[in-house]
């Protein structure tokens, strides 16, 4: 299996309650290594860009909202299979669907206060990963 990158968040709620040590915690004991690391205040536009793909979706503003509230950590995360390793312990997007010791199972408080984002795809996460990250920042 090759050596992936993911595209992780640490999202308001969550840096909020001072979980980004415990969350961090949980990916490290999945074998991902934490390549890139910075806490930030999204803008409105970069939320907006970053969520794009759910603009016409009900809950998009409060989104966008959500994610401008508190500061965020962005992260690029590596491993085995780390796209789908990162989701396998995020857990459901609803924590009340969520698995025994993920992320969201633990520390998530709603469907949209859902403690962390991972990329879905390869792909994607090429494309997140360059939204907030420049080639110097990530050390493999
Ligand atoms: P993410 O993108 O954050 O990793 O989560 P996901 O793939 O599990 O969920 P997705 O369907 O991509 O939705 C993105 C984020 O939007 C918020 N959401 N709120 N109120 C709602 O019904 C609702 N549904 C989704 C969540 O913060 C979700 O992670
Ligand atoms: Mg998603």
């Amino acid at each position: 299996m090759a050596i992936e990158r993911t595209f992780s968040i640490i999202k308001p709620d969550a840096t909020k309650r001072n979980l980004t040590g415990a969350i961090n915690a949980v990916f490290e004991k999945a074998g991902l290594r934490i390549v890139a690391q910075k806490r930030i205040r999204m803008t409105k536009e970069q939320a907006e860009t970053f969520y794009a793909v759910h603009k016409d979706r009900p809950f998009f503003g409060e989104l966008v909202e959500f994610m401008i509230s508190e500061p965020v950590v962005v992260q690029v995360l590596e491993g085995e299979n780390a796209v789908a390793r990162h989701r396998e312990v995020m857990g459901a997007t609803n924590p009340a669907n969520a698995a025994e010791g993920t992320v969201r199972k633990l520390y998530a408080l709603s469907i949209g206060e859902n403690s962390v984002h991972g990329s879905d795809a390869p792909e994607t996460a090429k494309q997140e990963i360059a939204q907030f990250f420049s080639g110097n920042e990530i050390v493999g």
